[in-house]
């Protein structure tokens, strides 16, 4: 039942929801090995998602720009081991959007609380283009913005809800995105927030 968002992308809903609980104490065990933490954006501002990482290489932004890395800079370790629960969920999924052989080297959990928001970006930090970027949601409902190649187009607006996974591919791969301000809630597992897990092919 996936539904087509735009050339190359795939939105599974309701994906991973029977896994959920198993996934979010993945998320947390990784979380306690390597927390999260508010980057700074190369221009100053602090993110207000918290992230880490976990996998081969991890997503980092400073002063110095954005990059992967192979250890997380507060501490100089390897970021921790990828659950192999959310790297099944990830390769399953890519393959039922038609991407047999995925093997994604980077994890990045990004929590949203009320109010924390994403400006408009590309994904544009990964050396393989051709691999997809699959996301995971969990918790609070989001408002997805999904625009096109420019930064000034008017972006189409999606919901993104608990268990509901998108496999980005081919052209949508380098689309501008974001994500609006969460809105207050309760979710019954995950309480107060969202966790959207990107899985990426960086190498
Ligand atoms: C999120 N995270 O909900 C989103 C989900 C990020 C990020 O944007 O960079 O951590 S990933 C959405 C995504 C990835 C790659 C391409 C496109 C969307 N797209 O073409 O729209 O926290
Ligand atoms: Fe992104």
């Amino acid at each position: 039942n996936p539904q087509p968002l735009a050339d190359g992308a795939w939105l599974f809903p309701g994906f991973a929801r029977a896994d959920a609980t198993a996934l979010l104490a993945a998320i947390h065990s990784v979380i306690e090995a390597a927390p999260l933490r508010h980057m700074v954006t190369p221009g100053g501002h602090e993110m207000s998602v918290a992230m880490t990482n976990c996998g081969p290489l991890g997503w980092v932004s400073d002063a110095r720009g954005y990059r992967y890395s192979p250890t997380d800079p507060q501490t100089g370790q390897p970021w921790p081991a990828m659950p192999s629960g959310l790297r099944k969920l990830a390769i399953h999924a890519a393959e039922r959007a038609g991407y047999p052989a995925y093997e994604p080297d980077a994890c990045l959990i990004n929590r949203y609380i009320p109010g924390a928001r994403m400006s408009l970006h590309q994904d544009k930090d990964e050396r393989d283009a051709a691999a997809p970027i699959v996301s995971l949601s969990l918790g609070l409902p989001a408002t997805f913005l999904f625009g096109g190649m420019k930064r000034a187009d008017r972006p189409q607006r999606y919901r993104l809800a608990h268990g509901d996974v998108v496999v980005w591919g081919g052209p949508s791969r380098f689309v501008f995105h974001g994500v609006a301000p969460l809105a207050q809630g309760h979710h019954l597992d995950v309480g107060g927030h969202r966790f959207n897990v990107t899985f990426r092919k960086v190498t």
